[in-house]
């Protein structure tokens, strides 16, 4: 039986303001004791999040590591930098990371054993554009992105995240229908990889999900809960959305 989770992916946005009000809202919450709810806020403020989200049983994690695990690389935060800083889980190879920061499947490959390595949990992110999909390179391409990325992974300790780039940020959402079509293609995937894992990997849906579309998200068969960018940054919506798991 797989936990839902549900990952709050604050991208550039939050401040102490936000962690502060995301810790009221959960406190006296029982949802967290079904679901497990994470925050991956900006790097700089894991610690204080870990500090004040700890009392309500919600765990934090990052938004991107190192593909190094030290040296001369300005501006990088190491995988074991963030579980000093409280992370107990990173995203890798978000759409963003993938488009605005030209990051490869190689490098990819190395930040989920960096992770690992770390006792981080990596939660892998894969997409198809709207071009690929109207092409029917669906599969082909997710394939593509799970292969290259998850080389040398572990899945035991893993999290894959199928979010289709057409649905990150502009209000469309897959359907369900949609959503379950992939997701069941990915766990097929890892049972050919993986066998003894596919059962238990947890694969979550991300893009665009909201208040109003989560439950029908998550009670697909093989949507085990959400990652969360926009209304994330909303306690009361991201409350609903972690209730609706
Ligand atoms: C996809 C998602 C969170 P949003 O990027 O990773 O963001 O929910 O705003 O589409």
């Amino acid at each position: 039986m797989r936990q839902s989770l549900v990952i709050a992916n604050w991208k550039l946005n939050g401040d102490l303001g936000l962690i502060q009000k995301m810790a009221e809202q959960f406190a006296n919450n029982d949802v967290q004791t079904a679901v497990k709810v994470v925050i991956c806020p900006p790097a700089v403020y894991l610690k204080a999040a870990e500090i004040s989200l700890a009392p309500a049983q919600v765990k934090v994690g990052a938004q991107n590591c190192a593909a190094q695990s030290e040296g001369a690389f300005t501006g990088e935060i190491s995988a074991r930098m963030l579980r000093d800083s409280g992370a107990e889980y990173v995203l890798i190879g978000h759409s963003e990371r993938r488009a605005l920061f030209a990051e490869q499947d190689a490098e990819l490959a190395k930040k989920v054993v960096q992770a690992q390595r770390e006792a981080l949990i990596p939660v892998f992110c894969i997409g198809e554009t709207l071009e690929q999909r109207e092409a029917g390179e669906v599969k082909s391409v997710l394939r593509g992105q799970l292969e290259a990325g998850l080389a040398d992974a572990d899945f035991s300790q893993l999290v894959i995240a199928y979010e289709p780039v057409w649905a990150i940020g502009t209000g469309k959402t897959a359907s369900p229908e949609q959503a379950q079509e992939v997701h069941a293609m990915v766990r097929e995937w890892v049972a050919e990889v993986a066998p003894s894992e596919a059962a238990d990997i947890q694969i979550l849906y991300g893009g665009s999900v909201k208040a109003e579309n989560a439950e029908t998200l998550f009670s697909q068969p093989d949507i085990d809960g959400g990652l969360i960018g926009g209304a994330s940054l909303d306690p009361v919506q991201f409350d609903a959305i972690c209730k609706a798991a």
